[in-house]
Formats: C-alpha cells, structure tokens, sequence
C-alpha cells in the first residue's frame, strides 16, 4: 500500500525529484476535498536512512510550486512574437494534431532536423527518458549529448574508477577528516552535511577547498581559497608531498593500482611553492593538507560537480579521484572520493529507452552544451526543437547565442512545462506538465544508495499530463503502433532497473510501498576496499590505456583554465575577475525562482565582491554594477564581502532572466567552450569585468 488511510486524511510515499544528489523519501498528507485529493503538507520521511525525516527548504515549500497560480495548466499556442510570452489555450487535440503534422513535415525531409533538449527537470526514470527515448528513436530525431552538469567528472571517474561510486553518504558520520573540494554541501547536499555535523561532534576535522566562503566554508575547520579551476595543480600538490614524505600505501598501491612510476614523475613537478603560484594559495596550505590527508584517518573526500565546470575540470576530478588509492584511504567505508554513487545502479535501458526503435540507424548528436551554436550552424539545421524537464534559455552558456537560436522564425519549437519560464516563451506550443505530486515515477539518485518510488499523491491539476502521456499521445498522432507505446507508467517503473549487480533485487512492488529500496550492497559498504575496480585492467588506472587510445593524456594533469588570471594574461588585461555562478540555496537551478517565498529570502540576484577589488572600481555597498566580457553583459546588485576572494566575484545563480530587472543572468556572459573530458561547459572558467552603474 502506498497510502495508509486515517479519516479522510492520506499519507502518500513520495519521492523528490529534483538534480540533487540527496534524492529526499517525501511523505505527502492528502485531504479528499469534495471528491478531490488536495496535497496539504509535504515532510521528510523519518525513516528513510538518509532523508530522516528533514527537507530542504525549497522542496518544504513544494505545495506553493505545486498550486502555483501561474502553473501552466492548459495546452497553449504562442499568438506574440518568439521570447514575449503570449500565448492563447487550446486544445489537447488542436496542439497535437499540429505538432504530429509540422514533426511529420519535417521527418519527411530528414528526422535527424528535429531536436530533443531535456534533462534533470525530474531525475524520474519514467517521467525523463523513458517514452521520450522510444518517441525519438522511432522518429529517428538527433541523439542529444546531455552533457550540461555531470559529464567531465562522470568521464573522469570512469576513467580513474571504472565507475561512478564512493563511500556511502551515512558513512561520512565516521570519517575523522572531511574535505568538502568544490562543494557547497549545506545548500546542495544537506543530508551529507548532517552526517558531516556528526562526524565533527565525534571530533572529525572538516575542511573546505572552495573559491568563495560560502556557508560551507564558514563551518569547517579550515578554508582553502584557491582560484577557480586550479584544483588539479592542488591535487598534484598533494601527491608531491605524499610521496616526497613517503606517506604512502604501497600496500594497496602495488596491488590495486596502475601506473604509479609516471603519476610520481608528474607529480614530482608539482612543489608546494609552484602550486601555491597557480592556485593562488600558501605552500603552507599545500603541506599541512597532505599532512592532514595521511595523518588523519580516515578521511573522505566530498567533492561535487562545482569544480570540474573548467577547462580542466575532467582532469582535476581525475587527479583528486588519484589521492585514496594512494594514501589507502579506500580501505574503511569512510574513507574514499564521492563524486557520485550512480555507477551503483543498473539501468535497464534496453527496456526503457528500446533502442532497437532506431531500425539500424544511427542519428547525430547534438551538444546540449553547445546548443546556441548549433541553433545557428548545425548541419542539417535544427528545425524542430522539443524541450522538456530543461530551461535552456536560462541554464544554457552563452545565452545571448542560445536566445537568438530560440528566436529564430523558422524553428519549430514545443515546451513541455509547469510554468511560463524563460524558455517556454520562445515556445509555438507549451504543453502542461504533471510535477511529482501527480504522477508515478521511480528515481535512481547519485549521492546514496536507495531506489526512490514515487507513488501519485493527487490527481493532475487542470488538463496537466505526465510527460509520458503527452509522448504516448503524440507517438498515436504520429502513427507509431508498437506496444511499448501503450505501456502504462506502472509498468514502466517496474522495468527500470537490470537484475544484475545491486539492483539485483529490485522490486517496483516492493519500493512503492515503503518509499524506498536499499541497494544490495553490504551495510558498511567500502567499494574499492580490495581493489574491485571496474576498469579494464582492474586496477585503480593512474595511467588509463583507454584515454590514450582516444588520443588523449593517459595520466591527470594540470589542465589550466582557459580564462585564467596567470594562464590567459592578455585576456585578463581587459578582464581581470573570473566570474564563478554556483547553486543559490533557495532556488534548485533555475527551478523555484519563481516561487516567491523562495525568491524572496534569496533576495535580488547581487554579484559578490572583494572589498580590494570593489574598492578599485569605486563600488561601495549597495551600488548596482554591470558584469561584462566580449560575450554579454548583466546586471545585479553589489555586496562588498570578503566571502569573494580577491580576483574572484561571485553571482549565486541560476535566477530567471525575466525576474531580473535587466532580463538577464549569468549565463550572459559565460561561454560555450568545453571541459578536457565529457565535452562539458565550462561555466565557471569565465574573466569578467565589473563596472559601476548606479548607486
Ligand atoms: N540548493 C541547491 N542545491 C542544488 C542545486 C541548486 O541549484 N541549489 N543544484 C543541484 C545540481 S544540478 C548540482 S550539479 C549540484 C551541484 O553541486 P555542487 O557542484 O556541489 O554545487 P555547490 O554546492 O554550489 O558547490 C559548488 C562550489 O564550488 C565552488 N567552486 C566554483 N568553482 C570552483 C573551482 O574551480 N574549484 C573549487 N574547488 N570550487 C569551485 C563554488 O564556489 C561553490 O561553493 O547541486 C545540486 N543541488
Ligand atoms: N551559470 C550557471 N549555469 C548553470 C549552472 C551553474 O552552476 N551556473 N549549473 C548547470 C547545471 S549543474 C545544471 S544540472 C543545469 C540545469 O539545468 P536544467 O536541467 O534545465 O534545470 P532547471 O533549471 O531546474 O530546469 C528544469 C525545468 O524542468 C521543469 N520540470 C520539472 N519537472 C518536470 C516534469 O516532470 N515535466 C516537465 N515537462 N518539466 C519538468 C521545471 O519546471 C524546470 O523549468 O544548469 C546548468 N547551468
Ligand atoms: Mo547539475
């Protein structure tokens, strides 16, 4: 059962949705309101291992995104011109009869035109790719390359690992030495941040490696400010020093690990001194870390996505996954790298996404990194566009290129949403879309080590359809008849995982009664404690025979910034700050920003800066200024704080261009250039200049 009755009150088991890697159990109080089932009150599950019972803020305010006056709760054609956002109802049947008839046109000509764009809107497997996948393969559309948060360190831990795992996020509760590399945990990992909370209490050391003091930073023991982007002369520092003092398991080394004579000789390049030049630190800082990383055990390394969004950031993520084997912290449970536990769960993605649909073809891909410039160049041109769990026009790079691609007459483009956002308003049809409350959905979550089930709490507000049904809906106007089109969302669930490996034992029956599934994976869970790593050698791969064959730099390296103060210095001339946009707390990427109570505790979007620097420019509290480099401009409110370090300003992001007084953000100035591995953007390797506009 996944409602327990009492009077005429339900408790629906409900799972969060969202590109966090906490992945929250929710429980969902339902009322029956004059035969209708209201949402009341959502709360943490207390039971669940790792939610126990707490939300975030954002998500604790679900039900005010969910009954949103502005939710999008009809089908809409576009009447105003491409980005103003009007649009008159229409029905189900009007949209898609039009929709199935332009796609059709344009497969005509060649399917490969039309264009996908989605991504982590929902982390659902049913709700994301699951009849979108079969749709498009059917169609034969282009492959999109979902590259936009994830991909360099994915790569890179692959490269390293051979998969994607660490030390399970209830472990970091034992760990005497935390280091929190790239990572905001009290606004993007909260739950992690709790077992860390634990661990301090039990006298653990944490450690911040963090650009900007944000509210992680405050609280750990140390803060290391480094440059944006120089992570991987760091991580190099660190093994230098580690293998100068000798505080080494050649233990595990030997046995477990390739290529260590060539990482040594790269290392030995890396002095404490050189490396406080680069990352703009102390060497001090360099030795007492290496110091803290052999000494204190054991210690676990938390590094998010925050740090491989660099021209190097695949190489940093390579470079830090390095440090374990050789200190042997991989030994204890709670010690290691998480990056993300995703690796663990095994997709069935034959039966999800049927690939056989493509018939032997083999479309081409498009970058949704890249995708203002393929709006403007691909060939065969982009004529369709169909976005949906994605606000590209707000997240994307280079967004002046991304909204001139959008605004093109001649695109074809379909929005599947629960608001008017940025992107919706370039949109010919914006179709309304069920959020979590009113669909099913099963999560695969990448920070810990539970299937989430997500049972439907009420029913769909206004004429809004899961994602699913509008791809079914659309696959009978198109004509597509095989029966994995008519599957319902139940079953889909229920295939989602492989029975191979720790999904083994997945049962969709059995998660969507308690909320959950723990993996099948031993309760201390250590995954690379006796080697055990699924690389092609077997071995921890320093030096990875795979890369090399791909052309690539078998070892990690210092892969400096493309827009960095010492490596671009002409540049720099014209553009001395680097510009870092990382997580607000209150918004989930752009998503919530709309939501006033979350917007208003976040405030106006405001740029962060260094009094050094603020006062070179004659900003002075309060003042307005505007960001700017040869690809756009925005502006923001100042706040003068040595939470900035000098040379760095920060803009927390990603905020609604249309809520910002000037119809911009960030991604105005950041740019379309990609990471070393994943073909990634490099949000946060960005030169910039601020100026004065008005006080
Ligand atoms: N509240 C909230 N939670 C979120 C999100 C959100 O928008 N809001 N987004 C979700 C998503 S999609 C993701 S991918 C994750 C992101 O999760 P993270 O990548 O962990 O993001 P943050 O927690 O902001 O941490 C990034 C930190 O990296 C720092 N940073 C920037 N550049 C560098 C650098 O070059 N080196 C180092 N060492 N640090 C750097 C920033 O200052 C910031 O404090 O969070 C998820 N959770
Ligand atoms: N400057 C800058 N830019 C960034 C980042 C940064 O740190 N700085 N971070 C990057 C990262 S890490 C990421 S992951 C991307 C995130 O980019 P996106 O994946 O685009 O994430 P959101 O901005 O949250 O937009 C998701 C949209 O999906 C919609 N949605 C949610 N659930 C559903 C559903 O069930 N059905 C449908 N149809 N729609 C749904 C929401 O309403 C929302 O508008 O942004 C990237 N952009
Ligand atoms: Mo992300």
């Amino acid at each position: 059962m996944s409602s327990t009755e009492s009077g005429a009150v339900t408790l629906t088991r409900a799972a969060c949705p969202h590109d966090c890697p906490d992945t929250c159990a929710m429980l969902v109080t339902v009322k029956r309101e004059g035969g209708r089932r209201v949402a009341i009150k959502v709360a943490g599950d207390p039971d669940h291992p790792t939610t126990l019972g707490a939300l975030c803020t954002k998500v604790s305010r679900y039900l005010e995104r969910t009954y949103h006056p502005e939710r999008v709760l009809h089908p809409l054609k576009r009447i105003g011109r491409k980005g103003e956002g009007r649009f008159v109802r229409v029905t189900w049947d009007e949209a898609l009869d039009d929709i199935a008839a332009r796609l059709k046109a344009i497969a005509a000509i060649d399917p490969q035109r039309i264009v996908p764009y989605s991504y982590a809107g929902t982390m659902g497997l049913v709700q994301g790719e699951s009849m979108a996948h079969r749709f498009f393969h059917k169609l034969g559309a282009s492959f999109l390359d979902r590259t936009i948060c994830s991909a360099a360190g994915g790569e890179a831990l692959i490269a390293t690992l051979g998969t994607r795992a660490g030390p399970a996020m209830e472990a970091f509760a034992d760990s005497k030495l935390i280091v929190f590399w790239g990572t905001n945990a009290i606004a993007s990992n909260l739950h992690l941040w709790s077992f860390a909370q634990e661990a301090k209490r039990k006298g653990a050391k944490l450690i911040a490696i963090d650009p900007y003091r944000s509210l992680t930073a405050e609280k750990c023991h140390q803060h290391i400010a480094l440059l944006p982007g120089t992570d991987g002369a760091l991580a190099f520092g660190l093994m230098h020093v580690l293998i100068r003092e000798g505080w080494l398991d050649r233990d595990y080394i030997e046995q477990y690990t390739l290529g260590f004579d060539r990482l040594a000789e790269r290392a030995h390049e890396f002095t404490p001194q050189r490396v406080a030049r680069l990352c703009g630190i102390t060497a001090q800082e360099v030795e007492q870390l290496a110091h803290d990383y052999w000494h204190i055990r054991p210690a676990a390394i938390r590094l998010n996505y925050g740090m491989q969004r660099v021209a190097g950031g695949g190489n940093a993520v390579r470079a830090v996954a390095c440090l374990p084997a050789l200190a042997g912290h991989w030994r204890d449970p709670a010690g290691g790298v998480l990056l993300s536990t995703s690796g663990e769960f095994h997709i069935d993605a034959e039966r999800l996404y049927r690939p056989e649909l493509l018939a032997g073809r083999t479309p081409r891909t498009i970058n949704m990194a890249t995708i203002g410039h393929d709006l403007a160049h691909a060939d065969p041109p982009v004529d369709a566009l169909i976005v949906y769990n994605s606000n590209p026009v707000a997240v994307a790079p280079n967004s002046t290129a991304v909204a001139a691609g959008f605004a093109r007459e001649d695109l074809f483009t379909v929005v599947l949403e629960h608001f008017l956002t940025d992107t919706a308003d370039y949109a010919d049809y914006v179709l309304p879309a069920t959020t979590q409350l009113e669909h099913v959905d099963v999560v695969k979550p990448y920070g810990h080590l539970y299937v989430m089930a997500n049972n439907a709490a009420i029913d769909p507000l206004g004429e809004a359809l899961p994602n699913t049904e509008i791809f079914r809906r659309l696959a009978a106007k198109m004509g597509f008849t095989e029966p994995c089109f008519a599957e319902s969302d139940e079953e889909i669930a229920a295939q989602a995982f492989a029975k191979r490996g720790a999904t083994a034992n997945y049962d969709w029956n059995v998660a969507k009664a308690r909320g959950w599934q723990r993996l099948d994976l031993p309760q201390r869970h250590a995954p690379f404690a006796h080697g055990n790593f699924p690389t092609p050698s077997g071995k921890c791969e320093f030096y990875s025979r795979k890369l090399a064959e791909q052309g690539l730099d078998p070892l990690p390296n210092y892969v400096p910034p493309y827009e960095g103060p010492r490596s671009n210095r002409a540049l720099a001339q014209r553009y001395p700050l680097a510009l870092i946009s990382p997580p607000a707390r209150n918004f989930l990427n752009s998503t919530f920003v709309n939501v006033k109570s979350l917007r208003d505790t976040e405030g106006e979007p405001r740029l962060e800066i260094h009094p050094q620097d603020a006062a070179a420019r004659g900003i002075g509290a309060g003042d307005r200024v505007r960001v700017f480099n040869d690809r756009g401009s925005f502006e923001l409110a100042v706040r003068v704080t040595e939470r900035a370090r000098a040379g760095v300003v920060v803009a927390l992001s990603i905020w609604w261009k249309k809520l910002a007084r000037d119809g911009k953000n960030a991604n105005e100035v950041t740019s379309g250039r990609l990471t070393d591995l994943g073909r990634a953007p490099t949000f946060y390797d960005c030169l910039v200049e601020v100026e004065r506009v008005s006080s």
